[in-house]
């Protein structure tokens, strides 16, 4: 069987190569050479477990080959971006190009499916006619559905395999041969459904994190106010048997998670007053962190004249307060910075007056990165701990503490050995804890 997978980012990359493992010819699309032509060398540009290790067997074997342009096949994948515009509508651009390129070639009995996260109706209202001006009916000439992934970056070769999956077609009969497609490689349960269903299936799945996660964010400013420890609060709460509170932290980024709620809520305003009230809650907590900050910074008695660490000695007493940044991608171990909400944090700190150094080291692409922790953290008031990346767990604090001009370190994951960090001298305060704050 040759599959045809448009797109070969964090998704398409990886279901092509789960294809091309199950014996399928596959043909990656992309029209960006550059991944093209690494991926027909048999290399990949994604930073994803095992997936390096993966593209060059099936590569070399021949199961797995890449263009920028589609061909030929019995089934199409579209994988491709549906980012967010400004006015939170969904950017489907990419969905529409890569099936009009598909037209040209489409066939009787192949099959069609969209992957892309998108609003409902999709399928039906924009996939449906474009292809069908091919002469051939969705249905009754070829199969048309929506099956969306729903694995998490750092396991998705794991998880495309081991995740029940949702099967949508644009009739019964697609649905069916929609999941005997994905049954080549998923071991998990397949449900089969219409694609509408699926579609909300997918947006609503993560709608249900985000909003979670705006109750977790609730609870830790209530907490603050109240005295409480929101992380311990959490952990009991969960103890209970229905009961599964998702964690606080400094906001919600990720193309997901921040992004598929308003794909529900920009065609059911009225109806979506909880999801766009989570939201808004989930992009104020940056806001929230900059304030912790600010309270941290001018709870320090600045000696006077005091060497500033970009070299500038300021006038008596108004040392401009430096903080550094640890982490700023959207979740832990990961490159991707898509939506994240520390860079939105680093933006509201220097917009207080503050002086922001960062350092990340999944992060190769972005220039103000400094080369490392203690780079970042020299002669900084406080450290504020951005992502819980594993490359922060055991910090040198000792190290730390000759470093920075004032000992104090903001966690807003709970992530940080505080004992470790209490005995060299500094200050821990941590989002959330009623007690520090
Ligand atoms: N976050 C919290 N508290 C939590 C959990 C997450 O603040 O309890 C934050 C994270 O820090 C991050 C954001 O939410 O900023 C989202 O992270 P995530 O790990 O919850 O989920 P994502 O964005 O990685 O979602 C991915 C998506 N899949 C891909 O990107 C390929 C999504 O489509 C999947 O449905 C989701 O994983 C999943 O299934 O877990």
């Amino acid at each position: 069987m040759k599959i045809c997978v448009i797109g070969l980012g964090y998704i398409g990359l990886p279901t092509a190569a789960m294809f091309a493992r199950a014996g399928m010819d596959v043909l990656g699309v992309d029209r960006n050479t550059l991944i093209v032509d690494e991926l027909n060398k048999g290399r990949t540009l994604i930073e994803e477990n095992g997936l390096s290790e993966w593209i060059p067997g099936v590569v070399s074997s021949g199961k797995l080959t890449a263009s920028t342009t589609p061909g030929c096949a019995d089934a199409f994948i579209i994988a491709v971006p549906t980012p967010i515009t400004d006015q939170k509508h969904a950017d489907m651009s990419f969905v529409e190009a890569a099936t009009r390129s598909i037209v040209p070639l489409l066939k009787l009995g192949d099959i069609v499916v969209l992957e892309s996260t998108s609003p409902v109706g999709t399928v039906e209202n924009l996939l449906k006619p474009i292809l069908e001006e091919s002469g051939l009916s969705a249905g009754t000439d070829f199969s048309l559905g929506y099956s969306p992934e729903r694995v998490i970056p750092g396991n998705i070769l794991q998880e495309l395999v081991t995740n029940d999956r949702i099967a949508g077609g644009i009739d019964a009969a697609s649905a069916k041969k929609i999941a005997a497609l994905y049954r080549t490689f998923v071991r998990g349960d397949i449900y089969e459904t219409d694609a509408k269903t699926a579609e909300l299936c997918k947006l609503a799945e993560n709608t249900y994190r985000d909003v979670n996660i705006a109750f977790a964010n609730e609870l830790a400013k209530i907490s603050e106010r109240q005295g409480v420890d929101v992380w311990e609060l959490i952990a009991l709460c969960n103890k209970h048997p229905r009961v599964n509170i998702h964690k606080p932290g400094p906001g919600v980024g990720g193309h997901c998670i921040a992004v598929d709620p308003w794909f529900i809520a920009e065609n059911n305003p009225h109806e979506s007053q909880m999801i766009r009230l989570a939201r808004h809650i989930n992009d104020d907590m940056p806001s929230h962190v900059a304030s912790i900050v600010s309270y941290i910074v001018d709870n320090i008695e600045h000696p006077a004249e005091e060497e500033h660490p970009a070299g500038v000695t300021y006038p008596k007493g108004v040392g401009k307060p430096a903080v550094a940044v640890l982490g700023v991608t959207y979740k832990p171990n990961v490159d991707d910075i898509r939506e994240s909400p520390v860079l939105t944090l680093i933006d509201l700190l220097e917009k207080r007056g503050m002086y922001v150094r960062w350092f990340d080291p999944h992060v190769k692409s972005l220039p103000d990165n400094e080369s490392g922790i203690a780079e970042a953290a020299k002669g900084s008031d406080v450290l504020v701990l951005g992502v819980d990346h594993d490359a922060f767990r055991d910090l040198d604090y000792k190290r730390l503490a000759q470093t920075m001009r004032h000992r104090n370190i903001l966690d807003t994951r709970n992530f940080l050995d505080i004992p470790a960090a209490t005995h060299e001298g500094f200050r821990v305060y941590t989002l959330g804890k009623g007690n520090d704050l």
